[in-house]
Parts: structure tokens; C-alpha cells; sequence
């Protein structure tokens, strides 16, 4: 078994993955076709080549906006844990970002009810199973965000078709000139309604918006917190607290731009540092990534052997929010 293989075998979990991210690419064409929607190019390779995070999020939003209703939502959930499942994914939290769907007239539950019905499908015929976080989308501003969690929650008391697939609350899209306090009031509700908290930060924002997203807005984990090593303090701080980083490292080369190659990736600087620096995908279908090559390309990177990579899944197992007992079962 050489080490590519063996690591895309290794039963691994994912907590950072973006479902509208994963939707395949003749998925997208078909459903672009249908809805009578424009994309820039059919040749999908030069549709995914991106300059920066906010390039890369125009054609995410393009990609989003194919969805237009439950049976699409279905589709998505299915095709997408069908793939992951192919690399050796036992179970992920997994991001949806509703926020232009619902400013279009969609219905949350119905995108929830969806998403839900497409995941138990996957997991009936796989064994893979996946949980669902509700991003806010910080392009749509806090009050947009107020209101997804609002109605999150009120799916939640009247336990609607789902719902109970949806663990937490999450933000995600453009970090500039974006103070995450803004968001104050959105996670307080969550928070309320008895959703976990997450946040992607730091991908394109300094060390103390970081901070802020843990210590304001009550996030147990950040997704990416690549600008944290710019912090040493703070770097001490997170790994002593088990603080949870989602890091995707291909993703910060493929849609950041933030290195030039995976080899100059801080993530072994994360590591030696003591931090819970999980291994993630991020949108694997628009950057022709999978999981288990995301592994064997951080193995080879950074000259980690197998065993060093189980130790990376098992921290994951630890980062998920799973009770003891289920997080027992996956290690
Ligand atoms: C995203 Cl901020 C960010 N990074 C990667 N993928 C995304 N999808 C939506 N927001
Ligand atoms: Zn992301």
C-alpha cells in the first residue's frame, strides 16, 4: 500500500467543507442549463482558476445561485457525501450558505429538509455521515445573519424536517472590511437556540480578528485561522486551550493565493506549535481537491508519515462536536 492510497483508505472526518463547494461539475452545468443562467465559460478549468479569496467567491455565488429549490438542495446533499465518502470520509460537519437563496424567496426549511433528505441517502447507501452548519454569509450583513438563526431556531422548536441535522451556526465569504463584532447579535441568538458556534477568520484578516471571533462572538472553533501565527501569544493561548483551527492548506493556495506553494504553508508551523490544526478540503469540487489527497499532499509537503497523519485525523475526531461516546465509535 503505497502512502497516497493508504491515506485516502484512512477512515478521516472533515469539519470544514463547504456542501455548495462540492457540487460536481456537470451538476453545475446542468443545473445552470435549466435555471437559463450564464456562466462566464463552460470549460469549468478556467471557471476554477482564482486570483484572490473574493474572485474565488464570485464564482462560488454563481455556483450557489444554480439551487433553486429542495429537490436541488437534495441532489447537492446526496452527490456530495457520495464523493467525499469515495476518499475515505466517515463523517463531516459541513457548511451551507443560505443567505442568497432566502434573499431569492427560498424557504430555510426547505433548503434544511433538503440538504437532510440528500445526506440520509448518501449515508444509507455509504456508512458516511454528515452534519450540517448553517453559515451566515457576511456579504449579506448582521441583520440578514439575525435573521437566518431567528428562523433556524424557530425550526428548531417546531422540529421540522431536518432540522436536528443542523449542529451549528458558522459564518463564512469576504473578510475585508468586515468586523466580525458586527456579528455579535447573530451568535448570542444561536447561542440561545442552542446551536455550536464557528467561524471562518483569519484567512484574509489579522490575528485579532481571530480573537474576537473566540472571545466576543463565543466560537468554539475558526475555520482556517491561517494569520494566527502572526500572534505567538496568542498561538500559546489556542493550543493550550485546544482550540480548535479548520486549516485548509491546498484551499489557501488554490483560492487565497496566500503562498506559492503548499511546501511555504504554515501549517507544520502550526503543528510544532501545538495547535489542534485539522486537515480540511474547503470547496473540493471547485478546486479539484479531495480529502484524501488533501492528507497525502500535507504528508509529502511536510514529510509527515502515516502515523503522523492519524494523529491529524484523530485530532479532528477530538474538534468535532459529537458526544464522547460518538466520538469513541470513529477512533
Ligand atoms: C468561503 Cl470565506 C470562504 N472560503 C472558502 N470557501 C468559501 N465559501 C464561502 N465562503
Ligand atoms: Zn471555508
Amino acid at each position: 500500500l503505497d502512502l497516497a492510497t493508504a491515506l485516502d483508505l484512512l477512515p478521516k472526518v472533515e469539519l470544514h467543507c463547504h456542501v455548495e463547494g462540492t457540487m460536481r461539475p456537470g451538476t453545475v452545468i446542468e443545473l445552470a442549463h435549466r435555471g437559463g443562467l450564464a456562466l462566464p465559460t463552460e470549460n469549468l478549468d478556467e471557471l476554477y482558476s482564482y486570483g484572490s479569496l473574493d474572485e474565488f467567491l464570485s464564482i462560488f455565488w454563481l455556483v450557489q445561485s444554480t439551487l433553486a429549490g429542495r429537490d436541488d438542495w437534495a441532489r447537492l446533499g446526496y452527490e456530495s457525501v457520495l464523493d467525499a465518502a469515495a476518499h475515505g470520509r466517515v463523517y463531516a460537519e459541513m457548511f451551507f450558505t443560505p443567505a442568497r437563496h432566502l434573499a431569492g424567496g427560498q424557504r430555510l426549511g426547505d433548503v434544511v429538509a433538503g440538504l437532510a433528505e440528500g445526506i440520509a441517502a448518501a449515508e444509507a447507501q455509504t456508512g458516511s455521515k454528515a452534519m450540517l452548519i448553517a453559515d451566515i454569509d457576511r456579504a449579506f450583513g448582521p441583520a440578514a445573519g439575525l435573521d437566518m438563526v431567528t428562523e433556524l431556531g424557530e425550526l428548531r422548536r417546531a422540529g421540522a424536517p431536518g432540522i436536528e441535522r443542523v449542529l451549528g451556526v458558522g459564518m463564512d465569504s469576504t473578510e475585508l472590511g468586515v468586523d466580525p463584532v458586527s456579528f455579535t447579535e447573530a451568535y448570542r441568538a444561536a447561542a440561545a437556540a442552542g446551536f455550536r458556534l464557528t467561524g471562518h477568520q483569519g484567512e484574509n484578516s489579522p490575528p485579532s480578528a481571530i480573537a474576537a471571533v473566540v472571545d466576543v462572538l463565543g466560537a468554539e472553533r475558526v475555520d482556517h485561522g491561517l494569520s494566527l501565527v502572526d500572534d505567538p501569544e496568542l498561538v500559546r493561548r489556542f493550543a493550550a486551550e485546544r482550540i480548535p483551527l479548520t486549516v485548509c492548506p491546498n484551499s489557501n493556495i488554490r483560492i487565497a493565493n496566500a503562498f506559492p506553494a503548499l511546501a511555504d504553508h504554515p501549517y507544520p508551523a502550526m503543528r510544532a506549535a501545538g495547535l489542534l490544526a485539522t486537515v480540511n478540503t474547503d470547496d473540493p469540487a471547485m478546486t479539484d481537491l479531495d480529502l484524501g489527497y488533501e492528507y497525502t499532499s500535507v504528508a509529502e509537503a511536510f514529510g509527515y508519515t502515516f502515523d503522523d497523519m492519524v494523529t491529524i485525523a484523530l485530532d479532528g475526531v477530538e474538534a468535532t462536536w459529537l458526544d464522547p461516546d460518538a466520538k469513541r465509535a470513529l477512533r
